[in-house]
């Protein structure tokens, strides 16, 4: 990614500050440490390639050098948009698919942090909060994409079926249109994320809507049944085997199609 055309291409967006790495442990980890000092909101941290990417819970996330967007947006949220933090993930997801939309792509999110192409894993999402005393100061929006064939990891290493915009798109996908593309949606989207609306875009890209599917939640509980739809925090309604309304949270959840 040459440095000074990506400079070009955001210039069009209102950022704060961007820090730029050819190579780096974790972008999330940059983002967390610059928010817990000084940075204004919408600063940017990008890399080329990372060393040490993140899923949730330290699960590892590749991102080899020259094939994929890694990137962490800084937000200090406003008053208004602090009631509705458990959103801004789907917020993220959203921009994502709507990105890929302007390029033709059907795109689908995994709730709650995959985003899929053809049923398989093309983004995952990873916010983090910086904490003052009860309130959060800040939000880290990580995302990662794999662009090219070659940032898909070997399937031995995955939970989860993964593709890349290459497979879609062929190899002339310009990454920094992408990432200017989803930045302007996150900033776009941002001012109605307190909106029903916003919970309706959500729930409509949502994979396996009205699909039986099962959650595995960390404490080693498995729930099966139809995904319905959204509660309004952007907790996942389902419907369980006995028909009764399920409400599953945030957390270490997996999500895959009940076969
Ligand atoms: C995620 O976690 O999917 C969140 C990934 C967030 C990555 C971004 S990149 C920029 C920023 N900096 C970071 O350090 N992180 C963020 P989770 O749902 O826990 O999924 C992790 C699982 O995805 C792993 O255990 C693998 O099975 C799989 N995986 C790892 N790398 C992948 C890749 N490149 N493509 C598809 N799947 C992958």
């Amino acid at each position: 990614m040459n440095q000074d055309e990506l400079k070009k291409t955001l210039l069009k967006l209102p950022l704060g500050d961007v820090k730029y790495f050819d190579s780096i442990g974790s972008t999330n980890n940059e983002a967390l440490a610059w928010a817990t000092n000084d940075a204004k909101d919408l600063s940017l941290v990008i890399a080329d390639e990372q060393t040490a990417g993140r899923g949730r819970l330290d699960r590892k996330w590749f991102t080899p050098k020259g094939t994929a967007l890694a990137f962490s947006l800084i937000l200090r949220p406003t008053a208004q948009e602090k009631p509705y933090l458990t959103r801004m993930v789907g917020l993220a997801a959203l921009a994502v698919v709507d990105a890929l939309r302007t390029r033709a792509l059907v795109a689908q999110i995994k709730w709650p942090n995959d985003v899929l192409l053809n049923g398989r894993k093309v983004a995952g999402i990873l916010v983090e909060s910086v904490w003052s005393g009860e309130e959060v100061d800040c939000l880290v929006i990580g995302i990662g994409i794999n662009v090219l064939k070659s940032a898909v990891p070997p399937a031995e290493l995955l939970q989860f079926l993964a593709t890349s915009l290459e497979e879609s798109l062929g190899p002339a996908v310009e990454r920094g249109e992408i990432l200017h593309d989803i930045l302007a949606g996150i900033i776009a989207l941002r001012p109605h994320l307190g909106s029903d609306s916003f919970v309706a875009s959500w729930e409509k890209a949502l994979a396996f809507r009205g699909e039986q599917v099962q959650v595995e939640e960390g404490n080693g509980n498995s729930i099966t049944g139809k995904l319905l739809g959204l509660e309004s925090d952007g907790s996942l309604r389902l419907s369980d085997e006995q028909g009764n309304s399920v409400t599953v949270r945030f957390g270490d959840v997996r999500l895959r199609p009940h076969v």
